[in-house]
């Protein structure tokens, strides 16, 4: 049985791995979609695959969550609509560099904090006074093994990750008292195209980061939020750690030689 059947999810960078992969379970949850990315033509690359493989409703829109006017007029485009998200998952995400923070690039530092911040606080300052209105909705945010644990070269993304966890536990107590849920995941390695943007475009390095033992693939985490998502309304997952079986922290990880 599904709950959130014909229910709206919003989600943020939907055009690639972990974003997509939620994109494609909730869409055969029967919820319908609110799909939102910079690169607009692979959106509507899923749109198309999504209208025709499930019964779901799919919009998209162009969106850079950093900019905060394009935020508003979304939720300005959404409401003319009379589109109300049900559920708000926070994944728009990236990492770039593993530089000691000495040496660190500061065009990157505003990157990820843009993004991985200050990103998931304009969407939920725009989308959660609406289920507030409400009394129901449910905020999901995608944190990081990296929000629990720093590693080396990690700083500046894990300081980012530490502050989505900080968040995360923050509206969850301003929302104490009305029926809107707050949860986070938080998984490790996830082979998708994170580590390619971390290492600009090198491939071979991006790929090494994945050999010798078997990372979490993107839809591991979209059943996380498939499970969570559809948990009857009086259960709230607030945290989930999701790892693969051979990493164990931040840190430590069994690959085979
Ligand atoms: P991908 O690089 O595959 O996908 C990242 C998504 O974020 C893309 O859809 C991208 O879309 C979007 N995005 C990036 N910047 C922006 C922006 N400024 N505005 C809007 N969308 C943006 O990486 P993942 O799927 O792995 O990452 C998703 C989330 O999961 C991130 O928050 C990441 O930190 C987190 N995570 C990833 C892990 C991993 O090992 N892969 C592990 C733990 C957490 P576009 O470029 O089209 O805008
Ligand atoms: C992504 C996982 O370990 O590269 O958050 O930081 S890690």
């Amino acid at each position: 049985m599904s709950r959130i059947q014909g229910k709206w999810a919003l989600i943020t960078g939907a055009s690639a791995g972990i974003g997509a992969a939620c994109a494609r379970r909730l869409a055969a949850d029967g919820a319908n979609l609110i799909l939102t990315a910079r690169r607009l033509e692979r959106l509507e690359t899923l749109h198309d695959e999504l209208t025709t493989t499930a019964s779901s409703t799919v919009l998209v829109f162009r969106l850079d969550v950093r900019e905060r006017w394009e935020v508003a007029h979304l939720a300005e485009e959404l409401a003319a609509r009379s589109v109300e998200p049900d559920v708000l998952l926070n994944n728009a995400g990236l990492a770039a560099g593993l530089d000691k923070l000495h040496e660190g690039d500061l065009e990157n530092w505003d990157r990820m904090l843009d993004t991985n911040v200050k990103g998931l606080l304009y969407m939920s300052r725009a989308f959660i006074p609406g289920m507030v209105e409400r009394n129901s909705g449910h905020i999901v945010n995608i944190g990081s093994i990296a929000g629990y644990q720093a590693y080396p070269g990690g700083n500046v993304y894990n300081a980012s990750k530490f502050a989505v966890r900080a968040l995360t536990e923050a509206m969850s107590l301003d929302l104490l008292g009305t029926r809107v849920r707050v949860s986070s995941v938080n998984p490790g390695l996830v082979e998708t195209e994170f580590s390619e943007v971390r290492f600009d475009g090198d491939t071979a390095r991006a790929r090494q980061v994945y050999q010798g033992y078997t990372p979490l693939r993107p839809q591991d985490i979209a059943d996380a939020v498939s499970y969570i998502v559809n948990a009857p309304e009086h259960v709230n997952v607030r945290e989930l750690m999701i790892l693969p079986t051979a990493q164990r922290n931040a840190y430590c990880l069994h690959k085979e030689p």
